[in-house]
């Protein structure tokens, strides 16, 4: 198989890593990874503790070159969490920036010669003689929620991530000149495979802002990025501020390519940046296993409120309730959208009962539904789970947060729903019965909660206390008759 990352073998003088005032080009970190790289061959699994840093494109990198599987670590991850991810992946290392104070789960996994660092002392080719790992090798394993339970590691092999940066090289007429700038987090798909692998495999460069503002964008757009990727929350807050920000404005309008995705960009957003900038944002859509699904071509014309055609070698179906493929492109029928391709992850780690559940007749049932334009353009209608939260273009499970908030001693019943806001797409409500009426938890409290076992996403941006909840016959919660 061809090298994951062709200019890292080829020594290219060019930038390719730029996170704040450090800087790496395609030779040095062939020379930082390399190293690092032959440190690790060996390890089964090595933990990535990801924060937005230098450090944590090395770590990955490298790993990728030793052919170790990575499982990237969301840094902010509370306490069961990171059990259940240390435990379900079993890592037999962790690789983190110098210095780092690891939580208990981690720590003992820690190899004091084998850090994300960036020695700058060598350009080298450290790459050389590593061998390159067979295309259905695991590359990467992204954990990601369901409705219910602990989150799943996707696994995700090597033929995956090349079959997707390059069906986006095409859409995108994605180069080695450009420039990309984000301040995506780095323990998903969207920030860590398309935004910093992305253009390492393309020979180009990515700046990540560390985190998102504005006069980041404006600074980086105007002296030399050409693309940015974002979630509809930052579009949408820079759709927010453009009205009295001419050279944010000015910035967008210079860019070859704005790549939202995620979660669906809100029409209304889609118009003020085009109004603003002249500029039309382009959507694609993918998940954490199937990586991406389709997009808007940068050649093709941009439709608010579509997330383009199939990609490249991707195969896209919608199917009915009763399980059959619907043949009409009439812009109304609704079906559930499925798909098959090299993109597509091998397995959930650990689970295949649940691997199982996901497919049928080799087809991925992504849960999205959807219909088709004449032309064949994908308009995402909705979501089969209703309890399955996207927020902040992060998915949430309700259930994974409600069976939190039961373990706290204030807590006797609890229901988790997602409700529409304009930042977030989805805002997290907790509707709560407490155990004591007269001395509720408060909402800071629940929401330290959740942050602290879980991931400071996930935590309920609004509680709603009722003395019962609202349930069937049977006893099921009626998720339907709580609203705000
Ligand atoms: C707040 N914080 C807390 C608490 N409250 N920490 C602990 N306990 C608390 N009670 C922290 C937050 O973590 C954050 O820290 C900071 O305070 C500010 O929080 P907040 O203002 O609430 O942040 P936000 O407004 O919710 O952030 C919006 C965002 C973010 C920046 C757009 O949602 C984001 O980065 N989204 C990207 C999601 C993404 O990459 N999805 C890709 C997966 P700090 O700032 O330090 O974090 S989907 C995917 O990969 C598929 C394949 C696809 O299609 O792309
Ligand atoms: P995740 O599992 O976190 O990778 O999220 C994948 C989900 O995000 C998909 O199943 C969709 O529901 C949603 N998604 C991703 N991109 C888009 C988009 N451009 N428009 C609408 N929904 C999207």
């Amino acid at each position: 198989m061809s090298p994951l990352f062709p200019a890292l073998a080829a020594r290219s003088q060019r930038p390719a890593l730029r996170f704040g005032d450090r800087t790496l080009t395609h030779a040095e970190l062939a020379y930082a990874a390399g190293s690092l790289a032959r440190t690790l061959t060996g390890e089964r699994r090595v933990a990535v503790w990801a924060t937005p840093t230098l450090g944590t494109a090395v770590g990955v990198v490298a790993a990728l070159l030793a052919g170790v599987p990575v499982v990237p670590v969301n840094p902010r991850s509370g306490e069961k969490e990171l059990a259940h991810i240390v435990a379900d992946s079993a890592p037999t290392l962790v690789l983190a920036e110098p210095g780092v104070a690891l939580p208990p789960a981690l720590a003992a996994l820690a190899r004091a010669d084998a850090t994300a660092d960036a020695p700058r002392d060598g350009t080298g080719d450290a790459t050389g003689a590593l061998p390159e790992p067979s295309p259905e090798a695991p590359a990467l394993i992204v954990y990601t929620s369901g409705t219910t339970g602990p989150p799943k590691g996707a696994v995700l092999p090597r033929r995956a991530l090349t079959a997707t940066l390059d069906a986006l090289e095409d859409a995108w007429q994605w180069t080695a000149d450009d420039v990309l700038v984000h301040a995506l987090p780095l323990f998903h798909v969207h920030g860590l495979i398309l935004g910093i692998l992305g253009p390492l495999r393309r020979g180009g460069s990515v700046t990540h802002l560390g985190r998102f503002d504005t006069a980041g964008v404006t600074r980086e757009l105007s002296s030399g990025a050409t693309m940015l990727f974002g979630v509809p929350t930052m579009y949408h807050r820079i759709a927010e501020a453009l009205a009295d920000d001419p050279a944010l404005a000015e910035a967008l309008a210079g860019a070859r390519l704005l790549v939202s995705g995620s979660a669906a960009l809100p029409v209304h957003d889609h118009r003020r940046i085009a109004a603003a900038t002249g500029r039309r944002v382009v959507e694609r859509y993918g998940m954490t296993e199937t990586l991406m699904n389709t997009s808007v071509r940068a050649d093709g014309e941009p439709r608010a409120g579509t997330v383009g055609v199939p990609l490249r070698g991707v195969e896209l179906r919608l199917v009915d309730e009763a399980g059959a493929a619907i043949a009409a492109y009439d812009g109304e029928s609704v079906g559930e959208i499925q798909v098959r391709g090299p993109n597509l992850f091998t397995e959930y780690l650990n689970r295949p009962d649940a691997t199982e559940a996901a497919f049928t007749d080799g087809w991925f049932r992504t849960g999205d539904m959807a219909i088709r334009d004449p032309d064949g353009y994908v308009r995402i209608v909705g979501r089969k789970a209703t309890d399955l939260i996207k927020s902040g273009g992060y998915k949430i499970g309700a259930g994974e947060i409600e069976n939190v908030l039961l373990e706290h001693p204030g807590v006797r019943e609890a229901a988790v729903t997602g409700e529409p806001d304009p930042d977030l797409g989805e805002r997290i409500v907790a509707w709560i019965v407490p155990a004591r009426p007269e001395t509720p938890p408060t909402e800071k409290e629940l929401a330290d909660h959740v942050a602290g076992q879980l991931a400071a996403h996930k935590r309920p941006r609004t509680v709603r206390y009722l003395e019962a909840l609202p349930r069937n016959d049977m006893g099921k919660i009626m998720k339907r008759a709580l609203h705000g």
